[in-house]
């Protein structure tokens, strides 16, 4: 007697790929071939990547078999969770279908119209169009593009300046690491290119000094007038900024901030622009981080939690004032192989659905995010070791300090927060060091029962590094 195939295979228990070979076998294939993104390659070979295996809801496991809390939603960008087979279902399906066709040569795909239609529907008031990239980094070089090329269309091809802020974050390609203000980036490969300039980043705990977060928030976005009026409006294409801004550390500016910046680039003409990557798509509680702080910004880059990091897929959304200039223009001479790649729109929009439909970002910001800023709050305000504990939507972050009182920081304090970040992973939770902050942005559907998890573990993690330096017994 037989039995039929379909039933051994589904009493089978799941070959992974990574039970193919051992952790040391993985490690070294990884050494011998693979240069990973901002790493020294040296020191991580010498130490063996962590081999990641497969995943579920909030967690990673490794190659080990060690159950991981993955409070940084990959790279800040699972927003709905790891292991939703909806989406593997639709790309399956969209690969039998159409695996690929461009969007170039007067042509497009059900599934792009479809995922346009629907970013138009969860964006903000009149932003209707949007152009498609594969990532956040090509989304800033686009908008590079696209804001000279708006004002050259106007007839003022002499505005071409970018004004962009130190420690931002806008990605890794020429362009994009040029808006950004990371000078570790800069100083490799002769950045940032002609056309782009910084001002300070509006970080109060920092740079405030005395004054208070208010009057200072009004100080930090004076700089961009200072600076406007430097270069001459007339020289200015647009500013750029992430509404919190992630990568450099979970910075939240203060509430006179944006609506000072609003204020100047409305009184002066200049573009703004937006930096949504992390912000986008939930992180804050409302579906842009724009809406969260009222910016009325005139373009958006999105990427990472459009498709909740399942496929790459990122973009630019265009507000009808600089859609109809576009549009009228004539030929955009850019864009990607991949822009708009049916499998990537086909996964982005069933992920939107997901957001839209289980009213996820709605459920974070009204039932979950309160209770997990009160666990945060009460776990690290009366910390010792702990100066500025910070937290919007489901951004949290922690700066270690020397005195707490001063607000004085640690000469060393990036070296102990890596410290920090290595008791986390060794205790299975990844936040992320960024200078003397500790940082995390879990997935957006975490359970109480995992935000409790979370917190505590954190909190003990943090307990460990004090006794290690003496603040706690
Ligand atoms: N803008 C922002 C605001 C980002 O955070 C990018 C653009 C670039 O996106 P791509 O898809 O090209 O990577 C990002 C990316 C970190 C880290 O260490 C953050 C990012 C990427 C890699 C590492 O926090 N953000």
């Amino acid at each position: 007697m037989s039995l039929a195939p379909m039933v051994i295979e589904a009493r089978q228990p799941v070959q992974r790929s990574a039970s193919q070979r051992s952790t040391q076998q993985w490690q070294a294939l990884d050494a011998a071939h693979h240069l990973h993104p901002f790493s020294d390659a040296a020191a991580l070979n010498a130490q063996g990547a962590r081999v990641i295996s497969h995943a579920d809801g909030v967690y990673v496991w490794d190659s080990e078999g060690n159950k991981i809390f993955d409070a940084m939603s990959g790279l800040w960008c699972v927003n709905i969770g790891y292991g939703r087979r909806e989406l593997a279902e639709v790309a399956a399906r969209q690969m039998n279908e159409l695996a690929f066709y461009n969007t170039f040569f007067k042509t497009t795909h059900p599934q792009v119209a479809e995922l346009s239609a629907l970013l138009a529907e969860v964006a903000p008031e009149g932003f209707n169009h949007v152009f498609y990239t594969n990532s956040g980094s090509e989304g800033n070089d686009t908008v590079i593009r696209m804001v000279r090329h708006y004002w050259a269309s106007l007839g003022q091809p002499q505005r071409k300046t970018i004004i962009a802020r130190e420690n931002g974050y806008h990605g890794s390609t020429i362009g994009g690491a040029s808006l950004g203000g990371m000078t570790y980036m800069h100083e490799q490969g002769d950045l940032p290119i002609p056309g782009i300039v910084h001002i300070e980043q509006p970080y109060w705990f920092a740079n405030g000094g005395d004054l208070s977060p208010e009057a200072y928030g009004l100080k930090a976005a004076r700089a961009l007038e200072a600076k406007i009026l430097e270069l001459g409006a007339e020289n200015v294409a647009a500013f750029i900024g992430e509404p919190v801004q992630g990568a450099g550390g979970i910075i939240i500016p203060p509430s006179t901030y944006w609506p000072e910046i609003q204020r100047i680039c409305d009184q002066y003409g200049i573009l703004l622009v937006a930096d949504e990557v992390i912000c986008g798509f939930g992180r804050t509680g409302e579906w842009f981080g724009s809406q969260y702080f009222g910016i009325r910004p005139h373009l958006m880059t999105i990427a990472k939690g459009l498709s909740s990091g399942y496929l790459p897929i990122g973009g630019v959304l265009v507000h009808d004032q600089v859609a109809k200039v576009l549009i009228e223009a004539g030929d955009f001479n850019h864009g990607f192989t991949y822009s708009g790649h049916p499998v990537a729109a086909a996964v982005a929009a069933e992920n939107l659905r997901i957001l839209k439909n289980e009213r996820i970002i709605e459920r974070m910001r009204d039932e979950m995010a309160p209770y997990v800023h009160q666990l945060w709050h009460a776990a690290f305000d009366d910390h010792p070791l702990v100066g500025d504990v910070r937290c919007l939507g489901y951004f949290f972050a922690l700066t270690l300090v020397e005195d707490k009182a001063s607000r004085k920081r640690f000469a060393n304090g990036d070296a102990l927060a890596l410290r920090g970040r290595d008791i986390c992973f060794a205790n299975n939770l990844i936040m992320r060091a960024v200078h003397d902050s500790l940082i995390a942005a879990p997935p957006l559907v975490m359970s109480r029962a995992e935000a409790e998890l979370f917190v505590s573990r954190a909190r003990q993690c943090i307990d460990q590094l004090a006794r290690e330096l003496g603040y706690l017994a």
